[in-house]
């Protein structure tokens, strides 16, 4: 058996986990109904009363909670707590319409800290590591979430945030850091601009690598491990829920274990609401179970994603949610054609003569839907001769092709030209939604 944090809760029996699940949804349900007019109001009209949850088999007589219910609430309207009892104020990122605000208890905070610690230890952090978090610090939970639970792990924490690339390398080298937090983009970047600077990854100590707070693919896994020499783990949350560290991958790095102890995961059909059952894709939606400050019953993730209760072999009970691929409302519609960004950056890991650094713009000329692809050749193979140039898009269309089942126009640029992002990277831009 690995390390753990918290033993009897990472290896409790799912007889165990469901009578605690049940006891944690019986009280907060009443809490809501009580504290928080909206959930009071939403349940009414339901018709669903406190006393109906009897056990967490009742989750799904509740109603689902979305980002608009949050944004209708704007800033505090559904805190269940005074304000004098809460700590601490993040927003979820989000670059259209207001914030969503989310905020937490002393005791919230403590339980995230202890969220992130499992995690790490899962993956053989201790008190003598030293933890570089270079996710940006601020109202963004990446920073301070993972912070907190490396400092609750009893680790040196070396709070470096994003940018300053070349300096973080060096803070990297000099104080030996061993565990590295980050986009999984950001963690590519740090990769090349190390690669530019002559650093080997031999002069870093660089064990284990914990990313997240974008999707990322299994290739893309590959490609990080190798350029840092790392083993490169993935982190799911989000601010409405709590942060970083709702789920974590172990060891077998196939699906996140979630914390069930305070998140319930459920998988529905985007589209109708049921509830899908496990090893299914579909919309992944949260219950809080021990929240204070900012309880959510239900919560639609927009998620892509599904969850399995097969026995894992590092012995952990809790639920496996797969890596998200993508959010339902990233989905591109392209010629009737389903694309997940994602896909995209599977096609090009396969290429080995390309990055996978790309840039998708969708437009629309009269009713048809065009797709370009600006797409970065790898410093090594950028040939200055056409010909080299024009057989490799050749090669990328291909791939793209077979990979979407649609053709898109190849642009390829020079290494380097793209735009680096220090936190999510943002790859598409649909010029169809700007008209
Ligand atoms: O991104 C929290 C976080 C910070 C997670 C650092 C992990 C590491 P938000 O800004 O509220 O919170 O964005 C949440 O980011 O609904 C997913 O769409 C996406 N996301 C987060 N982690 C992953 C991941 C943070 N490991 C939204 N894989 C979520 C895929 C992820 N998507």
């Amino acid at each position: 058996m690995n390390k753990c944090w918290n033993e009897k809760i990472e290896f409790m029996s799912r007889d165990e986990m469901h009578a605690l699940q049940s006891e944690r949804l019986v009280s907060q349900v009443k809490r809501v109904y009580e504290n928080v007019p909206f959930y009071r109001a939403k349940m009414d009209k339901e018709g669903v009363l406190p006393g109906d949850i009897k056990s967490i088999d009742d989750l799904g007589k509740l109603p689902f909670t979305t980002k608009q219910d949050l944004r209708d609430n704007y800033p505090f309207g559904l805190f269940a707590t005074p304000m004098d009892e809460v700590v601490r104020i993040h927003a979820s990122s989000g670059t259209t319409g207001k914030q969503t605000v989310v905020g937490y208890t002393a005791k919230d905070l403590e339980i995230w800290s202890e969220c992130v610690a499992r995690g790490f230890t899962m993956n053989g952090a201790d008190s003598s590591s030293i933890v570089q978090v270079s996710y940006g610090y601020g109202l963004f939970t990446g920073g301070l979430g993972a912070h907190y639970g490396a400092e609750y792990m009893g680790a040196t924490v070396v709070p470096t945030s994003v940018g300053n690339t070349a300096r973080q390398i060096q803070l990297m080298v000099d104080f030996g850091a061993t565990v590295l937090c980050c986009t999984p983009s950001y963690a590519t970047y740090l990769g090349e601009t190390m690669r530019d600077m002559g650093i080997d990854k031999s002069q870093l100590k660089l064990k284990l690598g914990v990313f997240g707070a974008e999707p990322w693919t299994e290739p893309m896994r590959d490609r990080i491990e190798e350029l840092l020499g790392i083993e490169a783990h993935d982190i799911y949350g989000l601010s409405e829920i709590m942060g970083p560290g709702v789920s974590m991958d172990c060891r077998e790095k196939n699906g996140l274990h979630v914390w069930e102890d305070h998140f319930v995961p459920e998988i529905i059909n985007p589209d109708t609401g049921e509830n899908i059952g496990a090893d299914v894709n579909g919309e992944l939606v949260f219950t809080t179970l021990t929240k204070e400050a900012l309880p959510l019953i239900r919560y639609r993730t927009r998620d892509v994603s599904r969850i399995s209760y097969k026995p894992c072999s590092c012995g952990r009970t809790a639920v496996k949610m797969a890596k998200p691929s993508g959010r339902t409302d990233d989905m591109l519609i392209i010629r009737g054609v389903n694309v997940f960004p994602s896909q995209i950056e599977s096609a090009l890991l396969e290429v080995e003569e390309v990055e996978p650094n790309y840039l998708l713009i969708v437009d629309r000329e009269d009713t048809h839907d065009t797709m370009e692809i600006q797409i970065e050749v790898s410093p090594e193979n950028f040939a200055d001769n056409v010909r080299g140039l024009e057989a490799l898009t050749k090669k990328v269309s291909g791939k793209i092709q077979s990979t979407l089942g649609l053709a898109a126009k190849i642009h390829l640029v020079e290494p380097k030209t793209l735009q680096r992002s220090e936190g999510k990277a943002a790859r598409v831009i649909d010029k169809r939604k700007l008209y």
